[in-house]
Order: C-alpha cells, then sequence, then structure tokens
C-alpha cells in the first residue's frame, strides 16, 4: 500500500476519514472539481453532479468548474451553502482526440487565472462517470494520480506507455511505475497548474512534429508521473468500470464508468469520415479491454 517512494496507495481500509476529517476541516480545504461536458458529452452532467452532491468531498466547500460550449444545455442545480457550479465557456474542437487533449490546456489556464484564488485544491475527472461511495479528503495530496483499472495488476511491458522514441510522451520499456488512468488526477492548484502545463507544452511539441500520442492526454500525463511521481496514488475504487466485472477485492466502487453508447453520444461523422475512426475508437476504449479478463483468470 505504499509505493517505493513512501507515496499512500489509497484502498478501503488504509485510512481512518474521522482523523483525515478532522485535520481538513481544520485546515478549512476548498476543492475544485474540473469536469468537461463538450458536445453531447453535456448528458453526463446530470447524474455526475447529483451523485457528486451524494458522495464527493461531503460536508466541504465545493466548485464544480464545468468546461462546455453548450451552456444552455447545464441544467440549474440547488445547492447547499458552500458548494457552487462554475460554468465555463470553451471553444469545440472538431477531433475528439482534441477535445480529450485540450483540457489540459484549459485546465492550465484556468487555474492560473483563477482557480489559486478560489479552492486549493483541483481534482481534474472525466465526465461519463457516476459517484457510487465516498471520495473524500483521503484522496488530497500535492500530486495525486489514479491507478488505470485495467492495468493495475499488470506488468510494466504490458502498459500502453507511448512507446515511439520520436514522442515527448516516449516512456523505454525498462521504465515506468504504474500505468495512470486519464481520468482521475489532481493535488494543489500550483501542482496541478505544473502538470497540465507539462503536458499541454509536450503535446504542443509534438503537435509541431505531427504526432499525437497513442493514448492522448493519458500518455502525456504518464511521462509527467514517471518523473514527477506523485505524492498519493489512488486504487481503482476511485476510477472503476463494471466492463471489467466486479472482482472480489475491490471493496468500493465509488468513481464508476457510465457506459456510453458510443455511436450516439459520440460524433457519428467522424465514422464517415475516417474509416479507420471504429476501429480506432475500440482501441481507445481500453477501459474496456479483455486485458483484465485474462489477469483475473475469467
Ligand atoms: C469520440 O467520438 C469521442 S467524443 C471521444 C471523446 C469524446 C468527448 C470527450 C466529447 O465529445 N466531449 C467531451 O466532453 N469529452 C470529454 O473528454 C469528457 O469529459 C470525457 O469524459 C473526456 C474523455 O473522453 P471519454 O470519457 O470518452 O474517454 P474514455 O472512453 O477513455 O473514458
Ligand atoms: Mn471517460
Amino acid at each position: 500500500m505504499t509505493t517505493p517512494w513512501f507515496a499512500p496507495i489509497i484502498w478501503n481500509g488504509s485510512y481512518n476519514i474521522d482523523i483525515l476529517n478532522a485535520q481538513f476541516h481544520q485546515r478549512n480545504v476548498r476543492i475544485g472539481i474540473t469536469v468537461f461536458a463538450i458536445k453531447k458529452y453535456t448528458v453526463f452532467i446530470k447524474t455526475f453532479i447529483e451523485t457528486a452532491e451524494q458522495f464527493f468531498m461531503v460536508g466541504y466547500k465545493v466548485n464544480y468548474y464545468v468546461f462546455t460550449d453548450r451552456v444552455n444545455d447545464i441544467s440549474n442545480f440547488t445547492l447547499p451553502e458552500g458548494r457552487q457550479l462554475v460554468i465555463l465557456e470553451v471553444p469545440t474542437y472538431k477531433r475528439w482526440q482534441e477535445v480529450t487533449m485540450r483540457r489540459m490546456e484549459m485546465i492550465r489556464d484556468h487555474a492560473y487565472q483563477r482557480f489559486y484564488k478560489e479552492v486549493d485544491y483541483l481534482v481534474c475527472v472525466d465526465v461519463d462517470m457516476r459517484f457510487s461511495d465516498s471520495v473524500g479528503v483521503e484522496i488530497l495530496s500535492d500530486v495525486f494520480g489514479t491507478l488505470h483499472p485495467g492495468f493495475y495488476n499488470a506488468q510494466r511491458g504490458h502498459f500502453t506507455y507511448e512507446r515511439r522514441q520520436q514522442s515527448t510522451a516516449y516512456i523505454p520499456t525498462d521504465e515506468g511505475d504504474f500505468y495512470y488512468a486519464g481520468g482521475n488526477f489532481g493535488g494543489t492548484v500550483e501542482e496541478v497548474y505544473k502538470l497540465t502545463n507539462f503536458c499541454h507544452n509536450a503535446m504542443m511539441t509534438d503537435k509541431n512534429n505531427s504526432l499525437e500520442a497513442i493514448w492522448h492526454d493519458e500518455s502525456y500525463l504518464n511521462k509527467y508521473f514517471l518523473y514527477h511521481k506523485p505524492t498519493k496514488i489512488l486504487s481503482p475504487e476511485y476510477l472503476w468500470d463494471n466492463g471489467f466485472g466486479v472482482p472480489q477485492f475491490l471493496q468500493r466502487r465509488r468513481f464508476v464508468a457510465v457506459p456510453k453508447n458510443s455511436n450516439a453520444i459520440r460524433n457519428k461523422r467522424a465514422l464517415q469520415e475516417n474509416p479507420g475512426y471504429q476501429k480506432e475508437k475500440n482501441l481507445k476504449f481500453h477501459l474496456g479491454s479483455p486485458y483484465i479478463f485474462q489477469q483475473l483468470g475469467l
């Protein structure tokens, strides 16, 4: 439950939430959660916020930062005192890869411009998710990442890091600690600024060389964490996908992927414009890869 650099790995049973709550309430911490709902992904916002109200940082000051290109699609929520919804209108990008990757730039810019004035920590997550058990201050630390549910048990050689040496996201086969998920990371505003700034700059360098890392923002995040190791690591309890089943060791599923009907939610035109799309999307949906079933002997 600890990494070789003494970062705790957060599993159910590894902490006492009462002690942690006493510490974090004493500090009066404020938490921002960033989430992107671009194009049709606005459909996920309602469940996301409703379940977060039940399970995410209950009793703390929380700002929901919803980045969207469809401001009118985001309904109003009545939130208790100390919790608020902040809608940030942002540009949209044509390619879905860019939609997910540009999150780094937008988080960076807003961290620099405003988040540091409003919150102490940022939690940066996917929107196609629901909270189904408590996620509290046990996750907070200077900079944290989450073990990808498809690879927490995998050998280093099987991690889907970027393997082309020309890419800034390149990780050699004999390096890398864990395979971190792109859908849940965070830390202090300053540390998230450094992380997102690194990832965005690395992406831009690659873009200038007509390169895009295999798993987009996730690949750059993994590169960052290789040389700037997280101070806390969240177990896959904090990013699960029921497509992997419910293994016995998984005592809690706190933050779980909402199954998406890819064609309806994602941009259908992409399929027509790019014949390789379906194949690529199947590859992209590696949350649902059969790898884990092999690992579990299922
Ligand atoms: C394919 O057509 C697409 S669209 C792949 C991602 C798309 C997308 C993603 C989008 O149209 N709008 C959007 O807001 N996003 C954001 O990027 C959203 O916050 C989502 O959770 C995040 C990552 O994309 P994803 O959840 O689809 O990625 P996976 O399947 O790896 O969880
Ligand atoms: Mn997702």
